[in-house]
């Protein structure tokens, strides 16, 4: 970082990260694009969630009898339905009703039914009770129900493999036409099948509007996420970083539970959830292109020019030689880059420290996707009111992230991904136990806010412990593989539909292996970075599995809390504000996973040693 303004030294290496605070590391620009984020973290939070908010089906339906229409309710029910026990509860049939002549028995003006009649399904279509969910979805009126109660769950299931489409489709627009492109593109798509789903007249029509509107998940905000970032000075990442998400995300994912409640017309929250992605069009006049992807690019002078129209709106001045020092560090930069890309996944799987440790954090993060996906649908099945546990779980996320940003750098990963998943499996299994509703669903929302704090570790864990050389397609690879996980999920939260213990108590077993494996993985506090493949075949050898970062470092390095912990959480927030979202686009990865492996090395960390 630049000491003194006035006095470039020459010829010295100037990164990206180098020049931003020769024109603002948080100015009046980065300050806009911050707001900027905001309409982006309404969308992906709406896309994400919305779904479950247009299929949700009344817990009490009861088959439809024409013939009796005209009673009150409570008649019809007595005269058509069975009675039926649900696990310990007494209930109604939701599915079977009287096969008797109903013509008939109202002439012959009965109260209630012969619990001695035959049964038989429902043939006319269902009713639903609109009190707890105060109107009908997708799934009420094409009757999701019985027989196709589990459509909803393939619908969400179609919804993550269009999530990995979209991320490979618009990973390669990224790439290929740049950051803004795809940041349109996917918000388009994501407008178009968003408000092509309320036509929808059957389950295959449902389908396929929600596969194209899974499509804008993975892109709609990170590509925003990463270009702000970019732009955001070392030192305000980790704030930009962290409050962009735990702030307008939560915000946003509160929000939309009571969206749907007050505009109570599934059709009406669809529309005013995805219309709005349409906006995006309007980025090219405010956001400016990735300077790093037109570095990448060959493409230097428009690189400088952007950097040109921060200086202005941010009032600062930037001295030539910066200017010039930071083209030949482009240029270099780039040839570097050239001799990495001869690397692949494949690699990762040809030594056997590397394979274990490689199949390890595949398990683990399939494990977490699989389980934070489960516990964010499953308020569904958690028997309070769905508005009402939603927002609750959705609030969690802010401290669970803030919690992170304090803990991350000083407990380190290994027993932090452990102990939040074990946890969080702990707190699933004994939520699936105890039968008060309230006490459960507390005990749930605790599993999900610990498991939200693995989701955050897991994908910074991969990008450390991979070689540089194959680092960006190898946490791309971990994170698709946690999206096949995430098809998975909506079929563990199906499982309530036999027995409401069983979501959880899944959720839970699963939450304790992947804690339980991570143990297996080398800590990365305070580590240097592989590079090599050489170098991840050796990392972490002399670990022992019971090591742990301060208590081992403390007797030798004194001042482990305190300046460890600013060093690292400016190398951990470059390098996690470029791998968080934006796994698949590799190339962005690779340059920010050089540029903190020079921050682990260079200078400044030693003058901060001795
Ligand atoms: C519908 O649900 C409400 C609230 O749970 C309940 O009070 C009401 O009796 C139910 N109506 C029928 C017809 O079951
Ligand atoms: C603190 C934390 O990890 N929050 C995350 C919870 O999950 C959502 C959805 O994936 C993330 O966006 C949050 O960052």
């Amino acid at each position: 970082m630049p000491k003194h303004k006035d006095d470039p030294p020459k010829d010295r290496d100037v990164d990206f990260d180098e020049l931003l605070p020769y024109v603002g590391e948080f100015g009046t620009y980065q300050k806009i694009l911050f707001c900027l984020m905001i309409p982006f973290a309404f969308y992906v939070a709406w896309v994400y969630f919305s779904q479950i908010f247009i299929t949700l089906v009344p817990e009490e339906h009861w088959c439809k009898v024409p013939e009796l229409m005209d009673m009150s309710v409570d008649r019809r029910i007595a005269l058509s339905i069975p009675p039926e026990t649900h696990g310990m509860m007494e209930g109604r049939a939701k599915c079977l009703m009287y096969d008797v002549n109903y013509t008939d028995v109202r002439e012959r003006d009965l109260q209630v039914a012969d619990p001695d009649w035959p049964t038989k399904p429902c043939d006319n279509g269902w009713e639903f009770n609109y009190t707890v969910i105060p109107y009908a979805t997708v799934a009420t009126e094409l009757e999701w129900v019985c027989d196709n109660a589990a459509l909803p769950t393939f619908a969400q299931s179609i919804f993550f493999v269009g999530a990995i489409f979209g991320g490979l489709i618009f990973g390669w627009v990224a790439d290929r036409y740049g950051r803004i492109p795809a940041l349109i593109g996917t918000n388009l798509v994501g407008f178009l099948s968003g408000v092509a789903t309320i036509f929808a007249g059957n389950f295959w029509e449902f389908a396929v509007c929600r596969f194209f509107f899974g499509f804008a998940f993975d892109n709609c905000f990170t590509m925003m996420y990463i270009l702000v970032l970019e732009y955001v000075g070392p030192k305000w990442r980790t704030f930009v970083a962290n409050m962009s998400i735990a702030l307008f995300f939560t915000f946003a994912a509160c929000l939309l539970p009571w969206i749907a409640y007050y505009l109570a017309d599934w059709r009406l929250t669809c529309v005013v959830t995805s219309v709005p992605l349409v906006l995006a069009v309007a980025t090219p006049w405010f956001v400016p292109e990735s300077a790093r992807w037109l570095v990448s690019q060959g493409q230097v002078d428009k690189a400088v020019l952007i950097l040109h129209k921060f200086e202005r709106i941010n009032k600062t001045k930037v001295p030539d030689q910066v200017f010039k020092d930071f083209r030949d560090t482009c240029a270099r930069i780039q040839k570097e880059e050239e001799v990495d890309k001869s690397y692949s996944v494949i690699d990762l799987f040809r030594s056997p420290r590397l394979r274990k440790i490689t199949i390890l954090l595949v398990l683990i993060w399939m494990a977490i996707s699989l389980v934070f996906d489960g516990h964010v649908r499953n308020v569904d099945n958690l028997r309070l009111d769905v508005f009402v546990t939603f927002t609750v779980a959705a609030a969690t996320e802010l401290p669970a992230d803030t919690f992170l940003t304090l803990v991350l750098d000083r407990w380190g990963r290994r027993w932090l991904a452990c102990g939040s998943m074990v946890i969080s499996g702990i707190f699933s299994v004994w939520a699936s136990l105890v039968s008060n509703n309230i006490y459960s669903a507390t005990l749930a929302i605790m599993g999900r806010f610990c498991v939200n704090i693995s989701y955050n570790i897991g994908l910074q864990y991969a990008a450390e412990l991979l070689p540089t050389v194959v680092r960006a397609q190898g946490v791309a690879f971990i994170h698709i593989m946690g999206y096949v996980a995430s098809i998975i999920a909506p079929f563990i939260v199906y499982l309530g539909f036999f027995s409401n213990v069983l979501p959880l108590l899944v959720l839970g077993i699963l939450g304790v292996i992947g804690g339980v494996l991570a143990l297996f993985l080398p800590e990365t506090l305070d580590k240097e970075l592989p590079q090599t493949l050489q170098d991840g075949e050796n990392f972490g050898k002399d670990q022992g599995i019971w090591d742990m970062p301060c208590f081992t470092k403390k007797a030798d390095d004194a001042e482990c809390p305190t300046s460890n912990f600013r060093r690292s959480s400016t190398v951990r927030s470059s390098r996690r504000a470029s791998i968080r979202g934006e796994t698949l686009r590799s190339s962005m990865i690779q340059r920010s996973s050089i540029r903190s492996r020079r921050s682990v090395v260079a200078p400044p960390l030693e003058e901060e040693r001795l």
